[in-house]
């Protein structure tokens, strides 16, 4: 009854990839897990805490979007970051989107312009979306200026959309332009997906979200994590991680007076991840000095941190 005539009234579908993109700490994984309501990408204050390029899949009954997440492009001297921006812009080429964010809260810096005249000049042929984010932080007199800035340095792009990502605000709107510039496709992944990563990836992260939160300075950048064991066990799962530090003064710190700071890192990541897993998680956490992973090309690769993603 009636089910004829309701494949023919349905509307047409939309799918496809948007490359977030934009220099380190803008807002570009916030803004991705706003959309997918989930923690898929890490988010710190610090600059720099994407390393690798992560999918975050919204489907609904119009649409398709695929995110593709990617590390803040900078300059750095090391291996690790040249792989980072690396991959940056290979997801910029594979997109059918660019949305191109930039932080309002901050002066139109060298960086920033230099990032936005590099796509403005078509040498990518997606159309581009600028979004100028943490508008809450900002009076709005401060934003028009800001957008006139932006239009003249990239009069051909598709639109210009102030969010704020950490509250919500004009994430719609944004959404409505991004799918006008989507093909008419079918879903391109399995609508209950929202990730492309294992558990075992999301309990790397997980961890190295709280080392983020906790470490000070340079050290947070000279840390990786990398899980050695991650079993299904009858109550739940239980991973063993190890994480790697660039100095051995490096390790007190971490572990902190009596084992207080790491104690924290690994209630705190376990909780997040019995969220996120939706099971009972046993977190064991190690340490382990290497003074130069971030430069080795094997190492970064084992870690998830090569140039393939
Ligand atoms: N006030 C305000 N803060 C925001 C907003 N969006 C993100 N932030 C904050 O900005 C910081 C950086 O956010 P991230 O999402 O990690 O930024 P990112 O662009 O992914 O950074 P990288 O992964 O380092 O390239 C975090 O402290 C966020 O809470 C926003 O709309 N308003
Ligand atoms: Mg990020």
């Amino acid at each position: 009854m009636g089910e004829t005539e309701q494949v023919s009234r349905k509307q047409p579908f939309h799918a496809g990839t948007v490359a977030l993109l934009g220099r380190p700490n803008v807002g570009k994984s916030t803004l991705m897990n706003h959309i997918i309501g989930a923690k898929v990408a890490i988010v710190t204050p610090k600059p720099q805490t994407t390393r690798h390029r992560i999918l975050g899949i919204h489907t609904d009954e119009a649409r398709q979007i695929v995110f593709v997440d990617t590390p803040g492009i900078h300059k750095g001297a090391r291996q690790l970051n040249r792989n980072m921006v690396r991959v940056a812009y290979a997801a910029a080429e594979e997109a059918d989107v660019l949305l191109i964010m930039q932080d309002v809260t901050r002066p139109l810096d060298a960086g920033t312009r230099t990032l936005i005249e590099r796509f403005a000049d078509g040498r990518l042929p997606q159309p581009r979306i600028h979004v100028l984010n943490k508008v809450d932080r900002i009076n709005k007199d401060r934003l028009l200026p800001r957008l006139m800035q932006v239009q003249q340095l990239d009069p051909d792009a598709a639109a210009y959309v102030p969010v704020s990502a950490r509250r919500g605000m004009q994430v719609d709107a944004l959404l409505r332009e991004i799918t006008r510039h989507l093909p008419e496709q079918g879903p391109l992944y399995d609508p209950e997906w929202f990730t492309d990563q294992s558990q075992r990836q999301l309990a790397a992260e997980y961890v190295r979200e709280q080392v983020f939160l906790s470490m000070h300075q340079e050290i947070p950048f000279q840390t990786a994590v990398d899980i050695e064991r991650f079993e299904e066990t009858g109550h739940g799962v239980e991973i063993d991680a190890v994480i790697l530090v660039g100095s051995e003064r490096h390790k007190p710190m971490l572990i902190g007076k009596a084992g207080e700071r790491l104690k924290v890192v690994g209630t705190r990541a376990r909780q997040g991840l019995e969220e996120i897993l939706g099971v009972h998680v046993r977190l064991n956490l190690w340490i382990k000095v290497d003074p130069d992973w971030f430069d080795h090309p094997g190492k970064l690769n084992d870690l998830g941190l090569g140039t393939a993603g």
